[in-house]
């Protein structure tokens, strides 16, 4: 039924013409003459707004009168990608819009193109968390995302002379049309100062903690909209604002300028996101950001609870907290304070509660990423979560000491407190010990914690201890992303597939039919002319689509070895110099992805990619065989264009180190073959699209582990393969760096003497791999038959998938339908 439908919720072609219009005038202040195309987006944008709100209310009225259990997703990134295209998608709206801009005269692409990303992650792991919103809304589950409203988000890189360059993102510089300030909900935060003890009426003890200062925090709030469903949840990000009464006292003080100042300090607190993953800094602000996000959070939830008539005492009832990593772990000893200082609560039944509200996901395996606070620092900072760790700890060592009598490596080992040099706190030990539920992101990664990293804790709790293989969503990742592919599989199979993936295995029969296949060659031939012009925009390189494009996209890093990929297309360059022309497939090899601003090598890598390009694409002898691009700035918008124009997806990290990735799902939904190694989720994608699918190579997690054991001597290979030797020698004698032995010395040296992550003992198996790669594409019916499989049996890798895991078995949460309000 229509509920009311006006300028502001129609959505027929002349509804939603009239929508823009208005917010042409009304919210932008132009005549159409005089817009621009930022004027026309912001207008439509609007219109898309005001077409959620009605189920956005009607969700928050529900959810209110009826109180479920709710999950919140704590998140210190959300990678949400442009809003606009994906809300049409999930409001089912898009091509009424399409249709409505074009009868204005516009084209939906290009407003489409005018949204600033709001990039407030660094890969992966924000990522994730903005595709499990959108599951979590299409599942019909009541569910916030509360994490940090970063003023910049991640920086937008630039490539000068083939080095990375960072800009800051400045993504709020046209305003923010898909959130609501509720300044009505702001909370505060404490910071620093110390605690003191007083007793109460009843001559019970309590303590105080009387902060160094305050800061306020600001929720801005916006809509996800499930796929054709009502429900409609909500995308909670805290701005930090001075407080009033900070200011106030100050201004009194006659110290106009002075209490400017500090409210510049207090709004720092969000300014920006920190651009480091996988490697950690104990940078005070950092922690300043986690906590600060954290409380205001767990605030909120109390006030939510409250404010549903319920005590604190059936918080774990009501809400389920997921902590994505351990960068809101601080929540545990937060969630403490706040029951116990707070609201008064006896110290086990705080206890109860906060265990069975918590449940922490693990995202990585490298050491240095684990996040550790040095105790002086920490102690300055959150005082009282500092007491409160320490009773926590006191407690569970406790408990370790009785189940382990006698073992007091053990209890070291396991301590919140690091004690074995400088003091540090452990966050990851304070979340497992603050959880219900403990998962990894993939099989194997799951498996190596409860092996490895998190060994203890899991002969403490094996029963904490599960899987949770990652997924992504197909609206954004096939639906938005790639129309063409959605077209062709809806008309073949219905819909259903969108919100139930498996069912894309109805398309395996059709791999077996040649007009099928060659409808499914034309999707991915137009996708590559679409990539090939992005290429060109962003580059000036031109490269063909009848080319293999060969994709490696994700951050830069040693461990997921683009240097490797750059060792086989010196490889192939190296045959094609020595007149082996004949044999080499015309392929494209497309870079994208960012390095931590402070992480040298992985600099010394993009420059490396860089260098190798500029020799590579302008020699003649090469015939325009090879061609190697680094697409600069590649994030989420990039990567809508990039997976469906993706022929191969390369996922090349060495064995035991990538958690799971996500990139290699988005590729296999769209139809790229896999060449990877045996990690994290590329097992997985194996096992369902089957070995004879996916071009396997190089060494095991376990045999990984065996040749570290026997002491691995990467220059031993260097002697004995010619092939790889006159690769190394290449970069070495400074043929890509015109003679400059020093440039690119870091890299050949750290392969020769130390080779980390062993790209050597890898290298032969890659590069044979590689020319199976070569001798499979040129058969062009065989390919096609396993890119369909490979999209066919996809289905196991929606984040719905992954959702559903999580709300039976660690959250508890069922779907609430939602009925629209009049
Ligand atoms: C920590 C401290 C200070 C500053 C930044 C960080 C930090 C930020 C992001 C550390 C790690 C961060 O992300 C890690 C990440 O993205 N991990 C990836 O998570 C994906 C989702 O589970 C997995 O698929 C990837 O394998 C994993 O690398």
């Amino acid at each position: 039924p229509v509920i009311f439908e006006d300028d502001r919720t129609s959505v027929t072609t002349e509804g939603l013409k009239r929508a823009f219009y208005d917010h042409l005038f009304y919210t932008q202040g132009k005549f159409p003459e005089i817009a621009g195309l930022g004027d026309y987006y912001q207008a439509l944008a609007h219109a898309v707004r005001d077409r959620t709100l009605q189920r956005w209310i009607s969700s928050v009225a529900d959810h209110t009168a009826t109180a479920p259990k709710t999950v919140a997703y704590l998140s210190a990134e959300f990678l949400m990608g442009p809003h606009m295209g994906n809300n049409l998608i999930n409001l089912g709206i898009y091509d009424t819009v399409k249709k409505a801009v074009q009868e204005i005269g516009l084209d939906l692409n290009e407003l489409l193109r005018q949204e600033e990303e709001p990039g407030l992650g660094n890969g992966g792991l924000g990522r994730l968390a903005a595709c499990f919103i959108d599951s979590l809304a299409t599942a019909e589950i009541p569910a916030f995302g509360y994490g940090i409203r970063y003023e910049y988000g991640i920086f937008y890189q630039t490539i000068m002379d083939g080095w990375q360059v960072e800009n800051t993102d400045k993504w709020l510089r046209h305003g923010n049309p898909w959130e609501i300030q509720r300044a009505e909900w702001a909370v505060e935060v404490k910071l620093g100062g110390h605690t003191e003890q007083y007793q109460d009426d009843l001559g019970r003890l309590h303590v105080r903690w009387a902060p160094e200062k305050t800061v306020a925090g600001v929720p801005f709030d916006s809509p996800i909209v499930g796929y054709k469903v009502t429900t409609t949840n909500t995308l909670r990000l805290w701005r930090a604002e001075a407080t009033e009464a900070f200011d106030f006292s100050q201004f009194n003080r006659g110290d106009y300028l002075g209490a400017v100042d500090k409210k510049v300090t207090s709004e720092n607190l969000t300014k920006a996101l920190y651009p480091n993953d996988e490697t950690v800094q104990g940078k005070e602000l950092r922690l300043e950001q986690q906590y600060f996000f954290v409380s205001c959070s767990l605030q909120d939830m109390l006030r939510i609870h409250k404010a549903r008539g319920m005590e604190p005492d059936t918080f774990d009832q009501k809400f389920a907290i997921q902590l994505n990593d351990t960068h809101p772990a601080i929540a545990v000893a937060e969630l403490m304070r706040l029951l116990i200082d707070d609201n008064m609560m006896p110290w086990d039944q705080a206890w109860g509660i906060t265990t069975r509200t918590f449940s922490y996901t693990n995202h990585t395996l490298l050491p240095e990423a684990l996040e550790r606070w040095p105790l002086d620092l920490f102690k300055r900072i959150l005082p009282r979560h500092l007491e409160i760790i320490y009773e926590i700890n006191a407690r569970f060592l406790n408990d370790v000491r009785i189940k382990f009598l006698g073992d007091d490596s053990r209890l070291a080992r396991l301590s919140l407190i690091d004690e074995s040099g400088e003091r540090y706190v452990r966050m990851a030990h304070l979340a497992c010990v603050g959880s219900h539920t403990i998962n990894g992101v993939a099989e194997l990664h799951s498996e190596l914690l409860k092996q490895d990293v998190l060994k203890d804790f899991y002969e403490m709790w094996p029963e904490k201890f599960t899987n949770v293989t990652n997924g992504v969503t197909p609206r954004r990742w096939m639906v938005l992303s790639n129309p063409r592919l959605t077209k062709l599989v809806s008309e073949t199979i219905g819909e259903g597939w969108i919100t139930d993936l498996p069912q894309l295995s109805k398309l395996e029969p059709h791999a077996e039919d040649s007009a099928f296949r060659d409808s499914w060659r034309a999707i991915k031939r137009a996708n590559k002319v679409d990539l090939a012009a992005l290429i060109l925009r962003r580059t000036g390189v031109a490269v063909s689509p009848d080319s293999m494009f060969d994709v490696l996209v994700k951050r830069i890093h040693e461990y997921k070895r683009q240097h490797l990929a750059v060792l086989h297309i010196i490889t192939l360059y190296h045959r094609l110099k020595s007149g082996r022309s004949a044999y080499t497939l015309p392929r494209t090899f497309i870079f994208g992805g960012k390095a931590a601003p402070g992480y040298t090598m992985a600099k010394l890598m993009i420059k490396l990619i860089n260098a190798v390009g500029d020799v590579v694409n302008n020699d003649r002898d090469v015939h325009d065989l090879l061609k190697v691009v680094f697409l600069p700035n590649f994030n989420v918008t990039y990567g809508q264009c990039v997976y469906p124009g993706a022929d191969l997806s390369e996922q090349i990290s060495l064995a035991g180190k990538e958690a799971s990735g996500t990139g290699n799902m988005k590729f296999a939904m769209n139809g790229a073959l896999t060449i990877g190694t045996m990690d994290g989720a590329n097992i997985e994608i194996r096992d369902q699209v089957k070995a004879e699918n996916f071009f396997l190579f190089g060494h095991t997690a376990s045999e990984v582990h065996d040749i570290k054991a026997s002491g691995y001597r990467p220059r031993d290979i260097y002697e004995v393969n010619a092939e790889l030797r006159a690769v190394v020698d290449l970069i070495q004698t400074g043929f890509f760096s015109r003679g400059d032995t020093d440039v690119f010395k870091p890299i050949v040296d750290n392969l020769l003497d130390h080779d980390p992550y062993l790209l050597l003992a890898d290298y032969q198996s890659y590069i044979d791999c590689q020319d199976v790669v070569s001798d499979t594409y040129r058969e062009a019916d065989t390919w096609a038959r396993m890119s369909i499989l490979n999209s066919a049996r996809s289905g196991k890798f929606s984040s719905d998938r992954s959702i559903a895991e999580y709300a039976k078995n660690i959250w508890k949460v069922e779907a609430v339908p939602i009925t629209l309000k009049p």
